[in-house]
């Protein structure tokens, strides 16, 4: 198999397909984008395709569905995902229970405020005698799509949508919802610096600042004693997170799996969407860790899309 490169190492932020494979995923991509539907061959690992909207680039990464696709790269585009498109072919009613089994894995893994459009796929064999199609009563019911609007999962904004991917039917307006969720739950612009660190080796590995008030970060006067307050504080296995109020700027300090993320942000930066931003970041971390990718550089990219800066 040809590896192809990793979605958050392409500019721009991602929206995510998946579904199983056959659900119809790359030809909503291609009826979408090019406004034809190519026969398509099933996705092996995935296809990017890059779109600009309102003048910002966006990722459409479209994963392949097959069972090791599921298994192997999944769980990582669903936690750097900015939105995610579940796809979900109504005739497929044999495979019903593992679409249902794959698409609360998905949600589980996503970021806690990235918006999920379901979208129930293929309507135009509705008018076909010969085929058994399931009703949208049927599908909400079997994969308890109520449950999203329920306490745990509300932060995620959801939709369903009845689509075609075959005649275009519904395409544009479910994908303008996803994309308008998306643009519309940016934060970045709010974000002055991102300093990480290792509590083991006691060592800064990455400074990050976003304006000229935050250039030297880890010798600031506040941040570094916040910074050196925090790595005493933390031994390797603990989890927590910390938020410091100044006059002119707030700073959150994310501590996971041996590594400290500060982010110092504006005043009205919104604390959920830090708090994501942060956790993503030292998940990442700790992803490039286990694959011995953990360099200064890497890093600096990988920090530097996290806010799609
Ligand atoms: N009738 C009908 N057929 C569709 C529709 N969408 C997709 N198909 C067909 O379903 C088959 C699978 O479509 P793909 O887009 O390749 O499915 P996929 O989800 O990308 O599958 P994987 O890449 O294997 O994960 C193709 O034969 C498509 O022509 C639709 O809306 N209506
Ligand atoms: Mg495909």
């Amino acid at each position: 198999m040809k590896r192809k490169p990793i979605g958050w190492l392409s500019k721009g932020r991602s929206v995510v397909l998946m579904g199983l494979d056959n659900a119809g995923k790359s030809t909503l991509v291609s009826q979408w984008t090019r406004g034809v539907i190519e026969k398509t061959v099933t996705t092996i690992g995935l296809d990017i395709e890059h779109v600009e909207i309102k003048g910002e680039k966006f990722n459409l990464i479209d994963l392949g569905g097959q069972q090791p696709f599921r298994i192997t790269i999944w769980k990582t585009y669903a936690q750097m995902a900015q939105g995610v498109i579940f796809v979900f072919d109504i005739t497929d009613k044999l495979r019903v229970k593992e679409a249902v089994e794959w698409f609360w894995k998905v949600v589980e893994w996503l970021r806690e405020d990235a918006p999920i459009i379901f979208c129930a796929n293929k309507i135009d064999l509705r008018d076909q005698k010969k085929i058994d199609a399931m009703s949208l009563e049927e599908i909400i019911n079997i994969f308890k799509l109520d449950k999203l609007s329920q306490e745990n999962y509300v932060q995620h904004s959801f939709r369903i949508f009845e689509i075609s991917a075959k005649t275009g039917e519904n395409v544009e307006d479910a994908m303008q919802w996803i994309f308008g969720r998306v643009i519309g739950s940016d934060e970045k612009s709010k974000i002055k610096a991102v300093l990480i660190h290792s509590i083991e080796d006691n060592t800064t590995l990455l400074e990050l600042p976003f304006t000229e008030e935050f250039e030297d970060i880890s010798k600031h006067e506040n941040l570094a004693d916040i910074l050196e307050y925090n790595t005493k504080l933390f031994t390797k296995s603990q989890s927590t997170m910390q938020y410091y109020e100044h006059e002119n700027y707030d700073a959150y300090v994310f501590a996971h799996e041996g590594y400290i993320c500060l982010i110092v942000a504006e005043k009205e930066a919104e604390y959920n969407s830090i708090r994501i931003t942060g956790q993503s970041i030292l998940s990442v971390i700790n992803v490039l860790r286990q694959e011995n990718k953990l360099t200064p550089e890497f890093l600096k990219w990988v920090v530097k899309e996290s806010f799609g800066a």
